[in-house]
């Protein structure tokens, strides 16, 4: 008998039920060197997941073994009977944070066919706890989701006050000129809907590609939601890209290139 059957058998009313389907999210962690680290993360990311979640950690095949740790945690949380939820891919002939994220970014949607993909950096400065209110923002509405410093309920207790002036600085001077699309332009915690992907790629170098994406979403239209975060000190290992003052002024002088050639890029659409 089928279900049809049942019903008129029964004089039993039709019920359709509506419910929405979770959305799958996948998270990408670029690593070079932590291998301190990448476990906690992994089973942070995956403990506090919110619907179904995966995992993508885009190696660089670091020198310390954080490959070997991902593949601990892959056989920890990978079942032979379901999909895989922890995959490490590892680059050899290729190194670099941007291309890393875009690398998982390219696995996440047109291989796994995620609805939503995130990234963050993968030195527990950037709490696996807060990440479900990025992935929330998102299934709420939002094209992008950023994690931010620089706004009521965020902090950075990671740096000290020449970095955090200076990071303050540039976001100000980059909300002047390209748009208040977020106050955090320089994040690097991000959540998206696959389609911003599909629509935008990231370019730029490290740091410097976060301003032009978030620049790019906001004048194409796409909605931006500031969910605050509080960025902690690195866990274990090292920054790669320094901690003194003379790293930061670097850091901070590609910035605000980067701000100037993405508004002159606004001018000219315009
Ligand atoms: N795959 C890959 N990841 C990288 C590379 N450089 C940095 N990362 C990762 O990018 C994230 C941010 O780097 P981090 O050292 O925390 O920089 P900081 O936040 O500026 O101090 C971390 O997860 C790093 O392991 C790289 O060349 N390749
Ligand atoms: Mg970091």
């Amino acid at each position: 008998m089928t279900n049809d059957d049942w019903r008129a058998t029964y004089h039993l009313p039709l019920i359709t039920c509506h419910l929405p389907m979770p959305s799958t999210v996948c998270t990408i962690l670029p690593t070079y060197n932590e291998r301190d680290n990448i476990a906690l993360l992994i089973d942070g990311v995956l403990e506090n997941a919110i619907t179904p979640h995966r995992v993508i950690v885009v190696d660089d095949n670091s020198p310390d073994g954080t490959g070997a740790r991902v593949h601990d945690a892959a056989q920890r949380w990978n079942r032979p009977d379901a999909p895989p939820r922890v995959i490490l891919h590892t680059r050899v002939d290729q190194k670099g944070l941007t291309s890393a994220i875009q690398c998982g970014i390219d696995l996440a949607v047109y291989t796994l066919g995620a609805d939503i993909v995130t990234w963050m950096d993968c030195d527990l400065s950037m709490p696996p706890a807060d990440l479900p209110r990025l992935v929330r923002a998102v299934e709420d509405g939002a094209d992008l989701a950023i994690g931010s410093r620089w706004m009521a309920g965020g902090a950075d207790v990671a740096h000290d006050w020449s970095a955090r002036t200076l990071s303050r600085t540039i976001n100000l001077f980059a909300r002047t000129l390209i748009g208040p699309y977020t106050h955090d332009y320089t994040s690097g915690f991000v959540a998206g809907r696959a389609a911003v992907f599909k629509a935008l790629r990231l370019r730029g170098g490290y740091g410097e590609y976060c301003i032009d994406l978030l620049a790019r979403a906001g004048h194409a239209g796409y909605t931006l939601a500031d969910v605050p975060y509080i960025c902690v000190p690195r866990s274990a290992g090292e920054s790669k890209t320094g901690a003194n003052l003379g790293d930061y002024l670097s850091k901070g002088r590609h910035y605000v290139s980067t701000v100037w050639s993405v508004r002159r890029g606004q001018r000219a659409s315009s």
